[in-house]
């Protein structure tokens, strides 16, 4: 922590406040948000965020992708700014605290910092990025990623949503296809706030996670082409997609068991291009998602995973198209910034412990081009990615304060009220 600003502390009831008011944007009767990314409650809550950040003396420029920076400036204008932030969309079942916690907690720091009349010695930033969760245009961590230079922006900008829309489409119809080249806005490190998405702060009774790693990501696209048939034909002449999906989906849950826990593997999403209760089912997309914090495993896995898929395809004669459409290697964070974070919680009293991410963060592929690194707060019983998501006011300040002083430690104060 900053000697010189020991008590320094956010404000707790603001960011609470804040949560709250912004998931009215896509806010769901189950009590979560439902906010895809450049939908009109992304508009909308992106036109807040800009508002609230221009209200705290911020300049809040955007990216061709769509990103939004906010630059509070520094006493040296030569030194690159420190960036903190997360994402604003959510997934189809999203709850108030992925993403949100992270850019909020950032905007509150500012506000800290302009209530306390502190002056930095570099600028800060604050940064949501566009398309972090990946449900409505793939890859996830999208703008981050092509930020780090993992993707082209023609690439991106040319993805489409299950309707046919265009990242760029979107990105117009909502008006934050920005002027600025994406990757241009150059930071000097980067801390992103988030809610752990699982169960071990909660389970030991820790108030933060200092994360130092990162688990990588396989993503698939797959397409299962059978016959559609009678609901009538014998089961032995079938040549049925979605059986063949049954056992894909077992394989799956076989492999990543058996490696466990070094990996996991999901397929979220299963699409019969035909549905009718009395047709055995013939063409089926479906997708998978595949994690390993070690990338030996994951390749490993990999090559198990197509052979289960080529030998189902064989004994149930159809075709399967089981493509990888993104690979993301695991994250090892910047020792600095993992050290500026771990001081600060020490400074300020909370227990913690070191921790791998299990999910995705946009950190994770910044982490690629500038110091980076991440700090978790609990969320009731690890659950996230559902509207039952939640976390508690207290929990949120403290990983609030700890943002605060890390990024005062790595950006430097010139001068205190
Ligand atoms: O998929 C992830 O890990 C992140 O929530 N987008
Ligand atoms: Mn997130
Ligand atoms: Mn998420």
């Amino acid at each position: 922590m900053t000697e010189r600003l020991p008590n320094l502390h956010i404000n707790s009831d603001r960011l609470w406040g804040d949560i709250h008011a912004t998931a009215k944007f896509g806010g769901t009767p189950k009590g979560g948000v439902r906010r895809l990314t450049l939908s009109d409650e992304d508009q909308k809550v992106r036109d807040w965020f800009r508002t609230a950040c221009e209200a705290a003396g911020c300049e809040v420029h955007v990216d061709a992708l769509g990103s939004m920076f906010a630059i509070r400036p520094g006493r040296d204008k030569t030194k690159l700014p420190v960036g903190m932030g997360s994402h604003l969309d959510t997934q189809p079942t999203g709850g108030k605290f992925d993403g949100v916690l992270g850019t909020l907690a950032a905007l509150e720091v500012i506000r800290t910092l302009n209530d306390a009349g502190i002056e930095t010695d570099a600028p800060i930033c604050v940064v949501n990025w566009t398309n972090e969760e990946g449900s409505r245009f793939a890859p996830a961590m999208m703008a981050s990623g092509a930020y780090a230079g993992d993707f082209t922006v023609d690439d991106i900008l040319s993805r489409k949503d299950a309707d046919g829309v265009t990242v760029a489409a979107a990105l117009e119809n909502i008006g934050y296809r920005g002027g600025e080249p994406v990757g241009a806005r150059r930071l000097g490190a980067f801390v992103e706030l988030h809610i752990e998405q699982g169960p071990i702060l909660e389970r030991e009774s820790k108030t933060i996670g200092v994360v130092e790693r990162g688990q990588g990501i396989l993503w698939y696209d797959g397409r299962i082409s059978g016959v559609e048939r009678h609901a009538s034909t014998p089961m032995q002449y079938r040549q049925d997609a979605l059986a063949a999906l049954a056992e894909i989906v077992l394989a799956a849950e076989r492999i990543a068991n058996s490696r466990a826990p070094n990996a996991v593997a999901t397929v979220g999403e299963a699409v019969i291009a035909a549905p009718s209760r009395n047709v055995v089912p013939g063409e089926i997309a479906f997708t998978m998602d595949v994690r390993s914090p070690d990338g030996a495993i994951m390749t490993a896995l990999d090559a198990e995973l197509r052979a289960a898929v080529a030998d189902i395809g064989s004994k149930r004669r159809v075709d399967i198209a089981f493509d990888s459409v993104w690979r993301k290697e695991p994250t090892i964070f910047d020792t600095k910034v993992v050290s500026a974070v771990e001081q600060a919680t020490t400074a300020l009293g909370y227990s913690h412990r070191r921790i791998t991410s299990g999910a995705g963060h946009d950190a994770c592929n910044l982490n690629a081009v500038m110091p980076t690194a991440m700090i978790f707060v609990p969320c009731k019983d690890g659950l996230s990615h559902n509207e039952l998501e939640d976390a508690t006011q207290d929990h949120c300040a403290a990983g609030a304060n700890v943002l605060l002083h890390a990024t005062l430690a790595l950006a430097g104060v010139t001068s205190a009220r």
